[in-house]
């Protein structure tokens, strides 16, 4: 129904990449153009109408992503993406509050950018990392949290729906536990933002980063929500212009959040583009697209648990995320017959190594649907998925 919309499906592919990046509609690139075309110009800065114009866009843009996930304006910082926002939340956040002997939750299920920012925060100030057990399904539960959550706990850093599983983490009694305790929470919501309804008031989480690019936005973009008293007490990791108030030549003042996060010229019609695809996701709702996801992913997953020789890892994931591998193929030969059958999934780690080494693998397949996709799609994909199977494998 929404594959109209989407002009990269005119080649006729099957698309099931989307946990990589999202296709984009059409009125996401006019939007975009129409910026270009008509305005072009920097925010902010110019003291001109196209300017001033142009800065209404962008701040609108701010306005109704805030919305989007129910956060204040000046709680919406705009990034390069999740794995920037990621960053500054430790960089930031991190170095200056967390000292030697602490502790960071995280799990194993955590996205290399998620990770590997903690990770140097751990070393730099002689931190220690702990890890929530997963469940042999890999998921995380509030139960095994409690049970590494300590006196030493001062930060937790978890994915809301893991890249590779799909999972949905019960991240409410999670941060309702971290918050009883004094700890602060960052959210990975990158693969959560797009399918799922966020709100970040009811979750009461402390930061919370997606990417536009999975989501029907460009890329390029993203978002740091973190409440307003957090962010105006953290320094900025980049510094440059305006993003300052007073400069001299040996010190200078910044702005308030979001401002002091977002130096030099920023990503303006990705912003504009970005407002345009959080307006086509809610003309759709967010309910619809996971119950969409939901059917596609269960229907894919009965005909897959049918097929000899397939082994599927997340069964009763509750987003449109399939992760799974055929019986002595690598998953990168299977993946060069889904190519030659134009059908686009990943296959790899998905920068998620601990959890894939966790399965036991070096590498699986992953298969993730979106509102483009269709039953059709999910039937030429298993027909690839034989095919893979008979010339790869021992059937
Ligand atoms: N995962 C995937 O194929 P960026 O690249 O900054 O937009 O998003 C990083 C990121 C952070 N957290 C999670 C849970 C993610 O899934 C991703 C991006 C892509 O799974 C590319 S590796």
């Amino acid at each position: 129904m929404y594959k109209k919309d989407f002009p990269v499906l005119n080649k006729g592919i099957t698309y099931l990449d989307s946990g990589a990046s999202s296709l984009k509609p059409s009125i996401v690139m006019e939007a975009m153009n129409d910026y270009y075309n008509n305005y072009g110009v920097n925010v902010h800065r110019g003291v001109y109408e196209i300017s001033h114009i142009a800065t209404e866009m962008y701040e609108a843009a701010r306005e109704r992503v805030a919305g989007f996930i129910n956060a204040d304006t000046e709680e919406v910082v705009f990034t390069r993406g999740a794995s920037s926002s990621l960053n500054i939340v430790a960089s930031s956040y991190g170095l200056a509050n967390v000292n030697e002997g602490d502790e960071i939750i995280l799990s194993e299920l955590e996205h290399h950018s998620h990770l590997l920012p903690w990770q140097n925060v751990a070393k730099v100030k002689k931190a220690k990392l702990v890890y929530i057990p997963l469940t042999k399904e890999g998921r995380i539960t509030v139960d095994n949290f409690k049970s590494v959550l300590s006196d030493k706990t001062k930060v937790v850093a978890l994915t809301y729906v893991s890249n590779v599983m799909g999972y949905v983490s019960p991240l409410d009694e999670i941060i309702n536990i971290a918050h009883q305790n004094e700890i602060v929470v960052s959210v990975d919501a990158a693969q959560a933002a797009p399918h799922k309804k966020i709100d970040v008031k009811k979750l009461d989480c402390d930061f919370l980063s997606f990417s536009a690019h999975k989501m029907c936005g460009p890329t390029g973009v993203g978002v740091l929500y973190g409440k307003k008293e957090l962010l105006n007490s953290m320094d900025p990791i980049e510094f440059g212009g305006d993003m300052n108030d007073d400069v001299g030549l040996y010190d200078a003042t910044f702005k308030d959040a979001p401002y002091k996060f977002e130096t030099g010229t920023m990503p303006i019609a990705e912003v504009i583009g970005f407002k345009t695809a959080v307006e086509y996701l809610e003309s759709i709702g967010m309910d619809e697209i996971q119950r969409h996801e939901k059917t596609l992913r269960d229907y894919a997953v009965e005909k897959m648990l049918k097929i000899d020789g397939v082994k599927v890892y997340n069964k009763d994931s509750e987003t449109g995320i399939l992760a799974f591998n055929i019986e002595n193929v690598h998953p990168h030969d299977a993946a060069s017959v889904f190519d030659k059958n134009g059908v686009c999934l990943r296959a790899g780690h998905h920068c998620a190594q601990p959890l894939v080494n966790w399965l036991g693998e070096v590498a699986t397949l992953r298969a993730s649907f979106y509102i483009y996709n269709t039953k059709e799609d999910v039937d030429k994909f298993i027909e690839s998925v034989i095919e893979a199977r008979d010339f790869f494998g021992q059937f």
